[in-house]
């Protein structure tokens, strides 16, 4: 008798895991559409990998080098298929892809779709050991923005980090590295006409004014980009303003809009036209090393910062002649008029949702929603136009701890644990009702203040990215936490692969949290 309720039970938990959404593949992020089928396909040194030529034809050469690696079954005698065919019309970055027990066939519309095609099948001989379920997928992303951001100027990790996230952002099917280049500590990015920007300018990190510089070359740059072209990711340069200028005011005072205390230096002067031929020529320089159609330009908290602009009697004069009312009316003109430089430049400019109330041109211009506090400037966006990218700092803040028992990191009214990040943007979506194609997107951003090594880097990434992935690609009603972190753990071996240390929020207490070395101390070391 228990024998006979056994096999109905396995029988219908078999019945259960065949359904849409519950029979599910071990898939980063989740596809959008999955029919399982009879068979397996192996992968094996035989392999054949063909394509229609083309883009298809170089991904093909990539692909089969990939499965080589994997040193599958050599009896496998399989054939694989790329075909990139802009008449079949599939959903921009969308893709299909087929599995039969002699045949695979990837097919997309788009280079983008078809580099996905090949991501998920690459995942799939990977965590099946080369053994792979016959299946059809078809699967688009819900959101064109599906993004990362990174403070170099913080702390500084280098090229060879930022092409392991971007090799992995890719499996991901994460398409924006937005990055942050310049802030108060350290000037990342080499600009030939100002020398010192770099020379002096990368000198220092948040907790080490004295840390030897460390910057990217115009090299370094074009060399990242193509890097991540290949891998189709967009790179979004920032170049903050007009707050969070410090870097480049400590060596060009003559752009500098004073500040005060801790604050020394933060903002450009606001109307000097010295200050903007400088932010011109800067953005020259910039413009021709990233060929992303957008430029940010940070725009947020200005207040910090710029105590003198109060005072001084230039910048006083200034606000009557230009009947701009207050510091505040000074700080929105500044930023309309980076809006029209970029413009006049053929790039959209992007800021911080501060640069709502500056009354930009929504055709020009488009807004990441960043204080989570402040949700009526998420409708105020939207109301008035704007694209937005969503980044609320929770649960999107990677600088946010994942655990209750963490202490280095931030907490505001709570913390950013995986499940909040996976369950975002379902959690505040209502708020856009009617205006959901405004949204672009969603993106994870790292601040580095107290993270000041790979090791802690990594341990503030991950798996927290995984989940920010598929809440940017999978669509909603594919959305399901305890499936994902039924999952989890193949991701988790794959991190171990890399030799990457993270959170496991399995067993939180095995991976203890890496220190950050703290400004007091330093002061109070000298
Ligand atoms: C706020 S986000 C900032 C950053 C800090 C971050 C730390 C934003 C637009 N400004 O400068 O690094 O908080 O969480």
């Amino acid at each position: 008798m228990i024998h006979i309720e056994r096999r109905i039970a396995l029988v219908v938990m078999a019945c259960l895991l065949s359904l849409p959404g519950l029979s599910q593949l071990p898939l980063f992020p989740t596809p959008a559409e999955v029919r399982m089928a009879q068979g397996h396909f192996t992968v094996g040194r035989e392999l054949q990998v063909s394509s229609n030529g083309g883009y298809a034809g170089k991904l093909a050469g990539i692909l089969s080098e990939e499965l080589k690696a994997m040193d599958g079954d050599a009896s496998s005698s399989g054939q694989v298929y790329l075909e990139l065919d802009e008449r079949a019309a599939l959903p921009d970055e969308g893709y299909v892809l087929e599995v039969t027990p002699a045949k695979v066939v990837l097919k997309a519309s788009s280079e983008a779709g078809l580099f996905y095609a090949k991501e998920t099948f690459l995942q799939l001989a990977e965590a099946t050991d080369g053994k792979v379920r016959c299946c059809r997928i078809e699967d688009a992303p819900r959101y064109a923005w599906r993004g990362f951001m990174l403070d170099e100027s913080r702390h500084f990790f280098g090229k060879e980090k930022v092409k392991q996230y971007l090799d992995i952002m890719a499996s991901l099917k994460m398409n924006v590295f937005h990055w942050h280049l310049t802030d108060e500590p350290g000037w990342r990015i080499e600009i030939k006409k100002y020398p010192k920007l770099t020379a002096e300018g990368a000198v220092g990190n948040w907790h080490d004014p004295k840390a030897p510089a460390q910057f990217y070359t115009q090299d370094d740059i074009r060399e990242i980009v193509a890097y991540a072209a290949e891998r189709h990711i967009m790179i979004l340069p920032e170049f903050d303003m007009p707050g969070h200028a410090t870097a480049a005011c400590r060596l060009y005072p003559e752009v500098s809009g004073g500040g005060e205390g801790k604050w020394e230096g933060f903002t450009f002067h606001p109307c000097k036209e010295e200050t903007f031929e400088f932010i011109s020529n800067i953005f020259d320089e910039i413009i021709s090393l990233f060929p992303s159609p957008y430029i940010h330009v940070g725009g947020d908290e200005v207040h910090f910062g710029n105590q003198s602009w109060y005072t001084d009697p230039e910048i006083q004069q200034f606000i009557k002649d230009k009947n701009l009312g207050n510091e505040v009316g000074l700080e929105h003109y500044f930023i309309r008029r980076i809006n029209d430089m970029l413009a006049a430049k053929g790039k959209i400019m992007i800021g911080w949702d501060e640069i709502v109330d500056a009354g930009v041109s929504p055709d020009k211009s488009v807004v990441m929603w960043w204080r989570h506090d402040k949700k009526y400037q998420l409708v105020k966006a939207l109301e008035n136009g704007y694209k937005v990218i969503m980044t609320p700092r929770r649960p999107l803040y990677a600088d946010f701890v994942q655990y209750g028992q963490h202490r280095v990191g931030r907490t505001w009214g709570g913390y950013n644990p995986i499940e909040d990040v996976y369950r975002f943007p379902e959690s505040i979506i209502h708020l856009a009702q009617g205006y959901e194609e405004q949204i672009m997107g969603l993106q994870f951003s790292l601040w580095t203040e107290r993270v000041a090594d790979a090791k802690r880097l990594d341990f503030m990434a991950f798996p927290r990215l995984a989940a920010v992935a598929e809440s940017a690609w999978t669509l909603a009603k594919r959305k399901e936490y305890s499936l994902f972190m039924q999952k989890l753990p193949k991701f988790l071996e794959t991190l171990d692969e890399l030799g990457i240390y993270y959170f496991n929020p399995f067993c939180p207490d095995s991976t203890p949290e890496p220190d950050a070395p703290d400004k007091e101390d330093v002061l109070k070391n000298g």
